[in-house]
């Protein structure tokens, strides 16, 4: 394809005309010819089975797109390439997707996805967090990675604090040579279980650390903070099919926002590592917090057939105030926005639960690792910031985990995780299970039965009554029981040696 900031860019204004005609009317007449010679082809491949749900595709409308862009930029007297030639590279993507996806409609596959993966980091903007935008530097200043930019959900942290410090850890990362990439967006979409104020109100306190107060700020970002949403939108319509990475460790909010307006975009991502849900374990809701929570009672406990705690393995203890309790934050802050990306979509999802969490804790190894993992080479800002963070709000408490960034290190470096367990999951919509991720073959055996879980007064003729959608769901450790390759990783990307190198600036994929 055409790269229009690279070679081609120098191509002269009076050549692009000409160029532009033979490169739409060549993509025109591939696929018509593909068309044509695939006829019954392409009638099987129409077919549900290859479009997601609510897609209204066709090869009519995918090729009807590409004449609209050839068409406005024939007709438009207006239309101007430009210094830059970003122009000539808007006219062309849409028709250059629109042939990609006539080629998928009609051979079945994907494109492979790109070589260095295309990262959108989707958070909440509090401590562990920015371990998780760190490692997303570094392995973008390695070259491991394009990070495209980050996308702050207001979840778990208050705003302006969330997307301030997402800005200072840019600053402190990139210094003044600084790039023009590296997105930083806040998205409007709003979730339906607020988080609990004491927890967000952690990253008015992680800003005001005198750590934190001592970076300068970030002057290459632009002081109003952009629509996460509106940029998702744009940059998945300028994606390739099958070629963007979502690092989510939040909830799934702005992704329903994003493809409730327009499914097809959902077609762009590759992949998608998810840190959320409780499988085998207890959720994190606290009873302090509310006692209403969705939790296991002895009714249940009972109705399930379940022997004792933990067998079979959902039996969670209906005694345990801590240990009840069925969602896990970023599945119950947006219960409606799960459903919704498990009935529409069918990109891989690679889930990193409490399972796998639970086995990264912060006070302790991590912690020791971290205080030595420090050498001239590092970047003092970027890990201050982190070790000071880690010390005053994880640390002293002995449930923390590495809970977000152990999925982005999952992300990066799957192979220092080991067992994955690929399922079909629904999540419970009924206000009893509500958040409550079930696997298929547990619900065929009561536990619960799909009438208990599912809200059939949301679903009746809507959808179908149940959605089971395949999971890949990490549970373990490349050596069980030794999670010190993961603190390793962790440190040395909080160690940030790749930074402020006088990096270019990240291209858009
Ligand atoms: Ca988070």
């Amino acid at each position: 394809m055409i790269d229009p900031e690279g070679k081609d860019g120098g191509a002269s204004r009076s050549n692009l005309k000409p160029m532009l005609l033979g490169a739409i009317l060549g993509s025109g007449l591939t696929a018509g010819a593909f068309a044509l010679a695939s006829h019954r082809t392409l009638g099987s491949a129409l077919r549900a089975d290859r479009a997601p749900p609510n897609e209204k595709w066709s090869l009519g409308s995918v090729l009807g797109m590409a004449a609209e862009t050839s068409q406005d930029f024939f007709t438009d007297p207006n239309f101007d390439f430009g210094e830059t030639g970003e122009k000539w590279s808007d006219a062309m993507k849409p028709a250059a997707s629109a042939v990609e996806a006539a080629r998928g409609m009609i051979f079945g596959g994907k494109p492979d996805p790109p070589e260095v993966p295309q990262v959108i980091f989707v958070h909440d903007a509090v401590l562990d967090d920015f371990l998780g935008e760190t490692l997303v530097m570094d392995a973008h200043a390695k070259g491991d990675i394009n990070l495209l930019g980050s996308i702050v959900v207001n979840a778990d942290s208050v705003p302006p604090t969330s997307f301030e410090l997402v800005k200072q850890f840019r600053s402190a990362f990139y210094g003044s040579d600084a790039p023009t990439g590296n997105a930083v967006t806040l998205t409007e979409a709003r979730l339906f279980n607020p988080f609990p104020i004491d927890y967000r109100r952690d990253s008015w306190k992680m800003h005001n650390l005198p750590v934190m107060q001592s970076i300068p700020p970030a002057e290459f970002l632009p002081s109003c903070i952009g629509s996460g949403d509106a940029w998702l939108e744009e940059t998945l319509e300028a994606a390739a099919d099958n070629s963007i990475t979502l690092l989510q460790v939040a909830t799934l909010t702005n992704l329903k926002t994003v493809f409730e307006k327009k499914p097809y975009l959902a077609k762009k991502v590759t992949k998608m590592v998810w840190m959320a849900g409780a499988i085998d374990v207890a959720g994190n809701l606290e009873e302090r917090h509310w006692a209403g929570f969705p939790k296991m009672t002895k009714a249940m406990f009972d109705k399930w057939g379940c022997k004792t705690v933990g067998e079979p393995a959902p039996c969670q203890d209906p005694d345990s105030e801590y240990g009840r309790g069925f969602p896990e934050w970023n599945v119950w802050g947006d219960v409606p926005a799960v459903d919704y990306i498990f009935r529409t979509t069918d990109f891989p999802i690679y889930l990193a639960p409490l399972d796998l969490a639970d086995q990264l804790p912060i006070p302790g190894e991590f912690m020791k690792t971290l205080d030595k993992a420090y050498t001239p080479k590092c970047n003092k800002m970027i890990y201050n910031a982190l070790n000071v963070s880690y010390s005053t709000f994880a640390a002293p408490q002995p449930f923390y985990r590495l809970w977000d960034s152990s999925a982005v290190m999952y992300g990066l470096k799957p192979e220092l995780f080991g067992e994955v367990e690929t399922t079909e999951l629904a999540v419970g919509t009924t206000w009893e299970y509500q958040g409550l991720l079930i696997r298929k073959s547990e619900a065929e055996m009561g536990m619960p039965p799909v009438e208990d879980f599912v809200d059939a007064c949301v679903r009746e003729g809507v959808h179908s009554p149940v959605a089971f959608r395949e999971v890949n769901i990490v549970l373990g450790l490349a050596e069980p029981g030794n999670p010190q390759p993961i603190f390793d990783f962790a440190a040395e990307s909080a160690c940030a040696a790749e930074s402020n190198k006088g990096l270019s600036a990240p291209t858009r994929g």
